[in-house]
């Protein structure tokens, strides 16, 4: 009977073509340009990632989701389109949606992409396979989220996520595809049709002229201005505007730490290494890109000094402003079109005050020559500074390289040490301060941009993605991780004198990580002394095989929780 049917069909219909939802994602993905996807494979998406491999779309296997996660929110930030994270459902959608969430935080365009149960038994919860309203869940952790049930609506649901990470404040958007619409079929005409080439995804906001004279009147009038970059002004992209601007007005500034190499931090004007004197005695700071939250103590209290501040602020969301202080002169727009508006109504512009400028660079100097002979130290076991030392010359020969930097000493100390002179070269825990991002940045920096990667790791922060050296060495990717190891979470010195169990900060004493870049064919190399380190990372970055080296360091070197021990809540009954 159904057989006769179908005979019976006309010949033009039988034979027209059709498409499907697997296809029409690739297409729509590829239509926009985003050619590749972090994920871990698994039901309902297995197939989708062999066709869209297939397809020409380079797809990334990882080892657990929350690295493929990180890999592109990083992504979105090197390049300024939505890194795509795709993950199964539930359990790897949850994995997942922690890098969304700090996407989402740190203000980088990325869209993950989970398959989903099938939603009648999901909403009447009847125990389908990995059932979980993954919608509901990601939807206060991220920008947006929007769930596809038509593969007629592909189309517009790709085009709304990648509108919504992009535009405006960037951020992460969750996609929500159940298993059902990979494999609804419509026609292959249609389906094309219903596609949408984003146009002008991040339009340009400019801002108001008054508040571009407002912002520079108060920037003119400063006794003791200081110019402060944050990773916003890095994922501008206006690089060159920037830097412009900067040298134009003579300001002193500052660059947060995913900032640094936007202007060389062996500029004359940078006062990196004078932070706390600008941050006291500064009169009037222009953040670039840059948001008041605890990475900038508010903007009050102790660090900012007695000196009474104005602010100006720029940036592309108008709910920044005042959100932890008065800013007195905001300037609401996308940081290109601030920072060229800002140039262009410059005219003449005079030099900030001599006696300020000299007191900076004075400060800088000191603090610089204070610091010189620690990094040239060569004792063994290593300290921080001998390490770092090392590290900070081979960056300096090769400014193209891509740092990634976690940990605790091991973060604080390397951003402090290692001068950074392009921008977006530096990559790291961000506004969160979280472990973890290590590995995952390292791929995607790879990937995304082709250039030599050296990972500075603690090995605690290693730990949370280390399973990743193994996709490493299977992409062949040019990633050269260090890791310092100290036998723990800041020290390796804790002892635990209530019990036989170890002391909760520290790891199996001189454990041995290069060995784990060996079981999957990269080179490991243990290195015990600056030189030894110095050898092996140029080693490295010359051959550019995946290469793990295990940097020991004195395990009594780091101090509890690096620079920020001050945010630990203190036991009053601890004082007993
Ligand atoms: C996801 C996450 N979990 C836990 C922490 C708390 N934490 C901060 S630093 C750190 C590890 C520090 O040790 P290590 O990476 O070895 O650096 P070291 O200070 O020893 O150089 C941890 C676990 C965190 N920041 N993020
Ligand atoms: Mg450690």
């Amino acid at each position: 009977m159904a057989e006769a049917a179908v005979k019976a069909q006309p010949a033009a219909e039988a034979e027209q073509e059709l498409t499907d939802g697997f296809h029409l994602i690739i297409d729509a993905l590829k239509l926009n340009g985003l050619t590749t996807i972090y994920g871990v494979p698994g039901i309902p998406i297995t197939d989708f990632g062999r066709m869209a491999q297939a397809e020409g779309i380079r797809v990334l296997s990882f080892r657990h989701e929350q690295n493929a996660g990180y890999a592109a929110a990083i992504a979105g930030f090197l390049t300024k389109k939505p890194g795509v994270c795709l993950t199964v459902s539930a359990p790897g959608f949850l994995n997942g949606l922690t890098a969304l969430a700090h996407a989402t935080t740190n203000c980088f365009p990325m869209i993950l992409i989970s398959g989903s149960s099938e939603r009648e038994v999901v909403d009447l919860q009847q125990g389908d396979y990995e059932e979980m309203d993954q919608l509901a869940i990601a939807k206060p952790l991220c920008k947006a989220a929007f769930r596809v049930l038509h593969a007629a609506d592909i189309g517009i649901g790709l085009a709304r996520a990648i509108r919504a990470a992009v535009s405006g404040r960037p951020g992460g958007v969750y996609l929500d595809l159940p298993a059902k619409l990979f494999g609804q079929v419509m026609n292959a005409d249609a389906g094309a049709k219903s596609l949408v080439k984003v146009v002008d995804a991040a339009p340009a906001q400019i801002p108001a002229p008054d508040a571009v004279k407002r912002a520079l009147d108060v920037l003119k009038a400063a006794k003791r201005p200081l110019i402060i970059l944050g990773k916003g002004a890095a994922y501008a992209q206006a690089d060159e505007a920037i830097k412009a601007f900067v040298e134009k007005s003579g300001v002193p500034f500052l660059p947060m730490s995913m900032a640094k190499g936007l202007l060389p931090d062996t500029h004359p004007q940078c006062a990196g290494a004078a932070r706390s004197t600008v941050l006291k005695d500064a009169d009037t700071v222009m953040l670039i890109g840059a948001r008041l939250n605890w990475l900038l103590s508010h903007g009050k209290g102790k660090a900012w000094g007695e000196a009474p501040k104005k602010f100006i602020q720029v940036d592309i969301e108008p709910k920044e402003m005042d959100s932890n202080v008065e800013i007195a002169a905001p300037l609401v727009g996308d940081i290109g079109s601030c920072v060229s508006a800002l140039l262009g109504a410059m005219g003449l512009w005079p030099a900030p005050p001599a006696d300020w400028v000299n007191t900076v660079k004075t400060k800088r100097e000191e603090n610089v020559a204070k610091m010189a002979p620690r990094l040239m130290n060569n004792n063994v076991p290593m300290d921080y500074h001998g390490a770092l030392g090392v590290l900070r010359t081979i960056i300096k020969e090769r400014p193209d390289a891509i740092l990634v930097n976690e940990g605790a000493n091991t973060l604080d100390l390397a951003r402090g040490v290692i001068d950074m002179y392009k921008p977006r070269k530096r990559l790291d825990v961000g506004t969160w301060g979280v472990m973890g991002i290590g590995m995952g940045q390292a791929i995607a920096a790879a990937v995304e941009t082709g250039k030599p990667v050296l990972a500075v790791e603690g090995d605690s922060a290693f730990g949370f993605s280390g399973m990743e050296v193994e996709t490493i060495c299977r992409y062949k990717l040019p990633v050269c991780v260090v890791i310092f190891n100290n036998n723990g979470i800041y020290r390796g010195t804790d002892v635990n004198k209530t019990s036989a169990d170890p002391a909760t900060t520290v790891f199996v004493a001189g454990a041995r990580y290069d060995k784990m870049m060996e079981a999957f064919g990269g080179v490991g190399v243990n290195a015990t002394s600056p030189d030894e380190l110095k050898r092996a990372v140029n080693e490295a970055m010359d051959s550019g095989k995946p290469t793990l080296i295990n940097a020991v360091i004195d395990p009594a070197a780091g101090s509890e929780s690096g620079r920020i021990g001050n945010l630990n809540p203190q036991s009053a009954l601890k004082k007993k």
